[in-house]
């Protein structure tokens, strides 16, 4: 379905148990065949001619974006589909260098032994995403798991199967065996999701997507005890301090209130702001939110495209209904845009901005996940503190301070993976990247990754 417009772009094939089988024999035999013989070198080569071969096609996989997502192309274009190619030649250079652990061990005799550990692939890793970034969060998994040698099954979101697919014939053109990266399309329940991570054939699972989501895989899992990489949900807070670049600040918090419709798990949904400044920012950050211009994704000027689903819009008009029954006050927004084109068929939500819920309100403590911010007033650091950590969630934060001892000061006192000072979604690939509580288990990024797509086999030599 295209989210811009309502109507039905593809049709595409569910998976059955016996598909999902079948992809999971063909990595099986993969890993059997040349690519279980690939060295380290060989395969980082192979990578780089997958970035090299998505960057051959960055037309089509921008317009697939677009069009599964709805997100406007000028977005696709300097986002979601640069990191794709990024993600395949940060991990092509982190595999070349990657060391692991040795060590000379005294033994009581007098003499020694020489332990060293070598990195082996996991085997078949089973690869679930979610639409928001559906190439970006695939490559950033698909990328560090073939780099240590594994061969993979991805299941793309029901919402968003075409960069997966496009991905495939990259592969075929980029030199990757057959087997090595194989699609299956479906839902989660009872259809491509759960065969796939109940398959015992598949060694590992890593999943992107929301929390209860994450909860019910686990259980899935569970029985065959295999290893998983959680990147769940979030509902993030941002501290802005009186001492802040106010305008860099209101810019920041803008993108990080309403980026790609604010359907990216770092988005801010909670926004604290120090009370000096805190009219002047709300005032700030409404003008902002008022100055998106909203329209077709295909229009190079169009700055927010349509939430990804009609089911998605009735989500999160059902919380702009419930933060006026909870008692905010709308700034901005709450309603449904009428744009007077086709796109009004789309399912478009307007920027909104709430103030004057309680902390305990539900719109203060649920993943929205669309264009949406409480903003709310403190008075000290500490309170500040104490309101931004009180959450099950704990993905990421921002920090606006023109004071960088307050920065370093706060930063680690945030229950989060990832805090940002006077910056949002800065990424450079070689950092942990995860949450902590409901937001998720473990980390991916840089050797985190290779960790998490490798098992380390330590070999102890007596000399
Ligand atoms: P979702 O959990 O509904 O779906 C994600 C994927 O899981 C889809 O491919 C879906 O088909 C599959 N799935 C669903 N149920 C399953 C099951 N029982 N077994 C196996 N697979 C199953 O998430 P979504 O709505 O696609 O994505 C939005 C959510 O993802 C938000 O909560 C957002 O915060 C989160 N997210 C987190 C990160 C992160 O890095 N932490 C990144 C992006 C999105
Ligand atoms: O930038 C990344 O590596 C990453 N995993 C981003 C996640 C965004 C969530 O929507």
């Amino acid at each position: 379905m295209n989210p811009a417009d309502g109507t039905v772009i593809a049709h595409v094939t569910e998976a059955d148990a016996n598909l999902v089988d079948a992809a999971v024999q063909a990595a099986c035999k993969a890993l059997r065949g040349e690519w279980g013989r690939s060295t380290v070198r060989e395969r980082a080569a192979r990578l780089r001619k997958i970035a090299d071969a998505i960057e051959g096609r960055f037309d089509c996989f921008v317009a697939a974006e677009v069009a599964d997502t709805g997100k406007p192309i000028a977005l696709a274009t300097r986002l979601d589909v640069p990191r794709a190619a990024a993600n395949f030649r940060a991990f092509a250079d982190l595999i070349s260098t990657a060391g692991l652990d040795s060590y000379q061990t005294e033994t009581a005799d007098g003499k020694s032994a020489l332990n060293y550990a070598v990195r082996k692939p996991l085997g078949v890793v089973g690869i679930i995403t979610p639409w928001n970034l559906p190439l970006l969060l695939l490559t950033w998994k698909v990328a560090p798991a073939l780099a240590c040698g594994n061969a993979v099954v991805v299941k793309p979101s029901e919402e968003t199967p075409a960069t997966a697919t496009l991905l495939a014939e990259v592969m075929q053109s980029a030199g990757i065996p057959d087997g090595v990266y194989n699609v299956v399309h479906g839902f989660g329940p009872s259809s491509a999701g759960e065969f796939l991570t109940r398959h015992p054939d598949v060694n590992a699972v890593t999943f992107t997507g929301e929390s209860q989501t994450g909860a019910a895989i686990m259980k899935t899992v569970a029985s065959s005890v295999k290893p998983i990489s959680f990147e769940l949900g979030g509902k993030n807070a941002a501290l802005v301090f009186a001492d802040c670049d106010f305008d860099e600040a209101v810019s920041g918090i803008a993108d990080a209130v309403f980026l790609n419709t604010g359907q990216v798990c770092l988005c801010a949904e909670r926004v604290y702001v120090e009370r000096p400044i805190f009219g002047r920012f709300v005032e700030a950050l409404k003008l902002k939110a008022e100055a998106i211009r909203i329209g077709s994704p295909l229009e190079q000027g169009t700055e927010m495209g349509p939430l990804i689903s009609k089911k998605h819009r009735e989500k999160v008009l059902s919380y702009y209904r419930l933060a006026r029954e909870e008692g905010a006050q709308v700034v901005t927004g709450g309603a449904v845009p009428l744009l007077g084109s086709s796109v009004d068929n789309g399912f478009y939500v307007q920027p909104t901005i709430y103030t004057g819920l309680s902390e305990s309100a539900r719109c203060v403590k649920e993943e929205i996940f669309g264009p949406v911010s409480h903003v709310a007033p403190f008075d000290t650091e500490d309170e500040a503190i104490l309101m931004a950590n009180d959450t099950k969630y704990g993905l990421a934060t921002s920090i606006w301070t023109s004071n960088l001892k307050r920065g370093h000061r706060v930063a680690p006192q945030m229950n989060v993976g990832i805090t940002w000072v006077n910056c949002w979604f800065l990424r450079d690939l070689r950092t942990p990247f995860g949450g902590v509580g409901l937001s998720g288990i473990g980390r991916e990024g840089g050797v985190h990754s290779l960790n998490f797509y490798s098992e380390p086999n330590n070999i102890c030599i007596r000399l």
